[in-house]
């Protein structure tokens, strides 16, 4: 039997209108994976101005939905995912806990403003300190857990991808590698499971490359904070946000490291973390849990440990 196809238009709203959501916009044009693709921010006149330009690239791009700017909640009702970037980035000599405090408080203005025009949307985090900022998303918006989600893992295991590609000077889309835990100097790059093409890097690669790779993973962001000074990350933090909200617009079960909900998964309970998980139409369909090593398990607790600390200062 032929499989009906579906055909209803999807919309992607992306909230904050700087350089991580300008980023996220360009390449959902890029990919073409939403009918309409609305971006709003505070700032008078910014998201209409980028919008505008986003427009004028579609005869070069071929794309040919609507690209919305605008500072009204209203315009993005009946999103089917909403990105969420808005809020302060870091600069050189922060960390991304020293952000909390503010970005709690925009971060539930803008999701009570969500979930009033879009209650059925799969909002997907970016703002930082990112497994905070999700909790503090799922606490204020009373979604279902499947419909929140933290990027931080993508972006992490992209840049552990890109980093083993180089030593090894490989393709980078056969390097497949995974990052686990918090988005902060506790991540987990995995080193068993990191492979070329189904080969072990352990395999390729010294103890000491594998710890300087893993080492420039875990402080791939400040690196480039550092060299920019004014802001942070926004190329592969727009892609990696863009990655997810694709895999839920297509339905495609893309297995993908995400910020997730865990009730008990890898034995942790009531907090987001970085987690293999399948990304389809209703958000997190499923978590994928295996067994950890001994010291995989104890570096994932400090994570967890690191979470907490950052969920209990929210006040939620
Ligand atoms: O891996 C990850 N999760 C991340 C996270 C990777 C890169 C960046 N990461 C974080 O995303 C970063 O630490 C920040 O917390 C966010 C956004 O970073 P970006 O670099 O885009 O910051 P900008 O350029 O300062 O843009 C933020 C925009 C800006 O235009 C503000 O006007 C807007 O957010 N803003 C708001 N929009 C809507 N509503 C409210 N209340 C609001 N407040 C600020």
């Amino acid at each position: 039997m032929a499989m009906k196809k579906n055909n209803r238009k999807k919309k992607l709203s992306i909230i904050g209108a700087g350089a991580v959501g300008t980023a996220a916009a360009q390449w959902a044009v890029c990919r073409s994976i939403a009918d309409t693709i609305v971006l709003l921010d505070v700032v008078a006149g910014l998201p209409h101005g980028k919008a505008l330009d986003l427009f004028q690239t579609s005869p070069l791009y071929g794309y040919a939905g609507n690209i919305v700017g605008t500072d009204d909640y209203a315009d993005t009702a009946q999103s089917d995912v909403i990105i969420i970037t808005a809020g302060l980035a870091r600069k050189p000599g922060m960390s991304r806990d020293d952000l909390l405090e503010k970005n709690v408080r925009i971060i539930r203005e803008v999701t009570e403003e969500i979930v009033k025009y879009s209650p059925d949307a799969c909002l997907v985090v970016v703002t930082n300190p990112i497994d905070a900022m999700v909790y503090t998303v799922f606490k204020v918006s009373g979604f279902p857990k499947h419909q929140v989600v933290g990027m931080a893992g993508v972006l992490d295991s992209a840049r552990y991808r890109a980093f083993i590609a180089q030593a090894l000077a490989v393709a980078p889309s056969d390097v497949t590698a995974l990052v686990m835990g918090v988005h902060g100097d506790h991540m987990l790059p995995l080193v068993r499971l990191a492979s070329v093409g189904g080969v072990p890097i352990e395999e390729l690669l010294s103890k000491d490359e594998i710890e300087n790779i893993v080492g420039r993973t875990q402080h791939g962001g400040a690196e480039i904070v550092q060299h920019l000074k004014t802001g942070s990350a926004f190329s592969a933090p727009g892609l990696a946000a863009v990655e997810m909200a694709q895999s839920i617009l297509k339905d495609e079960k893309r297995v993908v490291p995400c910020a997730a909900y865990l009730e008990g998964e890898f034995g942790i309970n009531g907090v987001f973390l970085g987690v293999p998980v399948v990304l389809g139409k209703n958000g997190v369909e499923r978590i994928l849990e295996f067994p950890l090593a001994p010291d995989e398990q104890e570096a994932l607790q400090k994570s967890v440990e690191a979470v907490k600390k950052q969920v209990s200062a929210t006040g939620l």
